[in-house]
């Protein structure tokens, strides 16, 4: 019970079991993992891909013929263990050059740069098998109005994201691109910090289609915003290429715990979320593993991610068949919710004297919502009591 499948689509990054628990405080207090270990022990664990940053699993500087033998290695530990690549993305952001960003930097070098760096691991990541290239754009931003012309910027974001599809669209390539947004941290303010924003963005791009997000469940919170309405208008955007899981406790630095730590009733309410909507992607980890455990806590909490994932989804589906649940959903008038709200048109909508003149408002303003009663089955569910 609760134990993983490869047909749970987990999916972990390679930085997440990775990390080594280096922070702006203090030194890595774990050794450097490597990534074959790191293969063999999620595939152990029952996950079904890892993912990487190009400087996860090259380390950066790395010489053509060092490039090779690590790929080689790697790709032999994919083949032998079952483990897939669905999704990998660039690092734009360690390395001092990319200080101002890497697609918006104010040094046009450092810019055309980033994009060949983004391009060269786009065709390792397809040639791994990835559908989906993640673009995180943690240093595109500033900590002064000064520095940045936020509209330029964006101007040089839409360049770039339209080189990239340009280049996937020439190779033939079967990819799509996921932005993931993030309010603060590292930059003191992060441009498209919100799935919102995000959204909004993609529709000025040249081939909306190519583009959706990677919303991550702790960057969103940062920013005091409810995760599964996020997730919620993604969807319905058809625009959720892809998710980041993990958890955070409210507005503060990015806590990146294990799936089910942090805030556990959105945790509930996304699987739940997840779990009724179509979406078939990858259910992907980003987490740290917090840095006073061994290495003993880091397989520990990669497969509490997992574990805490299908207990939830046990508990939404219980939740979901149980029928004092569905009557509390219809006194709730959910399904009314479902009803257009004038499927008989505008025409007869403006005729309809019931609508406005004899309707009374009185009484509509008194019928209660139900809604307590309703939350209530919810944490029990969650609870385990029901
Ligand atoms: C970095 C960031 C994550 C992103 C990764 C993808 S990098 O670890 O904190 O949220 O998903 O670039
Ligand atoms: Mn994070
Ligand atoms: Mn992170
Ligand atoms: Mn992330």
């Amino acid at each position: 019970r609760f134990t993983p499948t490869s047909a749970d689509k987990f999916t972990f990054g390679l930085w997440t079991v990775g990390w080594r628990g280096n922070d702006p405080f203090g030194d890595a207090t774990r050794p450097a993992l490597d990534p074959v270990e790191s293969v063999e022990r999620l595939a152990e664990l029952g996950a079904h891909g890892v993912t990487f940053h190009d400087d996860d699993l090259i380390p950066f500087g790395s010489s053509d013929s060092e490039r090779t033998a690590i790929i080689t290695r790697f790709k032999d530990a994919l083949d032998r263990t079952g483990l897939k690549v669905p999704m990998a993305t660039t690092n734009l952001f360690t390395h001092p050059v990319f200080k101002d960003g890497g697609f918006t930097s104010n040094d046009r070098d450092v810019r055309r740069y980033a994009l060949r760096k983004v391009i060269r691991n786009i065709d390792l990541a397809v040639e791994l098998g990835a559908e989906t290239y993640v673009a995180w754009g943690g240093r595109e931003g500033a900590e002064s109005g000064g520095a940045k012309d936020v509209r330029v910027a964006l101007d040089r974001m839409k360049e770039a994201f339209d080189l990239l599809g340009e280049y996937v669209v020439e190779q033939g390539y079967d990819l799509r691109f996921a932005i993931e947004p993030k309010p603060n941290e590292p930059r003191g303010d992060i441009l498209l910090p919100t799935v919102g924003h995000a959204l909004a963005f993609i529709e000025r791009l040249e081939r909306p289609e190519m583009y959706g997000v990677n919303p991550e469940v702790g960057h969103e919170q940062m920013a005091g915003l409810n995760f599964p309405h996020g997730i919620a208008q993604a969807l319905w955007a058809g625009k959720l290429y892809h998710i980041d899981l993990n958890g955070q406790s409210g507005i503060k630095y990015d806590q990146d715990l294990r799936f089910g730590a942090g805030d556990l009733r959105q945790a509930f309410w996304l699987v739940d979320l997840l779990e009724t909507s179509d979406y078939e992607g990858p259910r992907h980890f980003d987490f740290k593993p917090v840095r006073t455990d061994g290495i003993d806590g880091v397989w520990e909490s990669a497969k509490n991610c997992m574990r805490n994932y299908l207990i939830l989804k046990e508990r939404a589906l219980a939740f979901r068949a149980d029928p004092a649940v569905q009557e509390a959903l219809r006194a709730s008038r959910l399904d009314e919710l479902a009803q257009p709200t004038a499927e008989d048109g505008l025409k007869s909508l403006l005729a309809d004297t019931t609508a406005f003149e004899e309707f009374d408002v009185t009484a509509a303003a008194e019928r209660s919502m139900a809604f307590e009663a309703l939350d209530q089955l919810a944490m029990e569910h969650l609870l385990g009591v029901r």
